[in-house]
């Protein structure tokens, strides 16, 4: 198959035809990467934009619950989900991800899904880029709603939410009165912050949790992208699916005074800058990767380690060699 056709195909929301470009898009081959921009370029002019939800939280805070009962409530809306997951540690665990297919079996299973693990990349640059890639190609194939999960470990939020419309942080009710340790850059990222677990012997508990941290966020410098009372905290259930309308209520307001304000399209102008940056740098980066740069490094690197050579004067040496390098293969 090639581009076009598969851009086609994508764009007519082919699920196969879309599972392919998210594969091509993953590649680390450089022909890929040419056709996967080939596509990407083709598909933007669809111009079709989904509203792209960032989710975190700690392991088994309850994400694949959450995500499989309340994608299923926006599939009985008639909307289209799709699900990425930016995971820096996939690369460890791989396990996790059999684990997920299970228990979003009922959301797996609709036609109007499309849920796709994340990338085995080293590093979370890599992964991060061929998930905004991925998120893409969800758009151009019409979904409506993109959820974008990640593990809360910390780096991997900023990343997400440079990815996002909003941001949503799943938390569990705590036993004391503590913020759960969550840090306080990952607090200021939130709109939108749910207590999950808000059933049965838990239920107290996450209502005094919602509390502390509805005071917690009150806190917070107030932020020029949102409307009265935001960023907010709720109870969820997703285990009993209670709290999720009322969830998505306060997600499509937030959403809706945003884009009358000028904030949706601000942002992602933002994060569109910032990705062509980040594309650039990883190009650069990549570039210090191959076979021969690697030797040149050491090479250098010996020399300077041995006091032959300053190590300013090394490393012009180097850049004039990666120049004269880019400068053959480039035509
Ligand atoms: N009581 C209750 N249990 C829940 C709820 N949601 C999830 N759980 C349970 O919490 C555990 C973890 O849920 P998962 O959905 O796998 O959590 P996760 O955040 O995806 O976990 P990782 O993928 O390991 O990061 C499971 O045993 C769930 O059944 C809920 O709303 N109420
Ligand atoms: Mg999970």
């Amino acid at each position: 198959m090639d581009t076009l056709e598969l851009a086609e195909k994508v764009e007519r929301g082919d699920r196969r035809a879309l599972a392919r470009a998210v594969t091509l898009v993953e590649s680390g081959r450089a022909d890929h990467r040419a056709e996967a921009v080939t596509v990407l370029e083709r598909l933007a002019k669809t111009g079709r934009q989904a509203l792209r939800i960032g989710l975190s939280g700690t392991p088994g805070v309850g994400k694949s619950t959450f995500i499989e009962a309340f994608g299923m409530m926006l599939i009985a809306r008639g909307l289209r989900v799709a699900v990425l997951a930016v995971d820096p540690s996939s690369a460890r665990s791989g396990g996790s991800i059999l684990g997920d297919k299970t228990r979003m079996d009922r959301l797996s299973r609709e036609a109007g899904a499309f849920i796709r693990p994340s990338p085995s990349q080293t590093h979370l640059g890599g992964v991060a880029r061929r998930t905004r890639d991925a998120v893409a190609l969800c758009e151009a194939a019409g979904f409506d709603v993109v959820l974008i999960e990640t593990v809360g470990v910390g780096q991997s939020e900023t990343v997400v939410a440079e990815m996002a419309d909003m941001f949503v942080l799943l938390l569990a009710p705590a036993g004391g009165d503590e913020l759960q340790g969550v840090k306080r850059g990952i607090m200021e990222m939130a709109d939108l912050i749910l207590v999950n677990k808000a059933d049965g012997d838990l239920k107290t508990s996450a209502s005094r949790t919602c509390a502390d941290y509805a005071g917690a966020l009150r806190l917070l410098r107030k932020r020029p992208q949102d409307p009265e009372g935001f960023p907010k905290a709720m109870m969820v259930s997703a285990a009993q699916e209670t709290g999720l309308t009322e969830a998505w209520a306060e997600i499509e307001a937030l959403i809706g005074w945003r884009r009358e304000n000028g904030h949706w399209q601000g942002r992602r102008a933002e994060q569109a800058r910032f990705w062509f940056q980040e594309d650039v740098r990883q190009a650069l980066l990549a570039q210090l990767q191959t076979p021969d740069a690697r030797a040149r490094m050491r090479a250098l690197g010996d020399a300077v380690a041995r006091g032959e050579m300053p190590p300013g004067r090394a490393a012009q040496d180097m850049l004039a060699d990666l120049r004269a390098v880019s400068a053959s293969s480039g035509k």
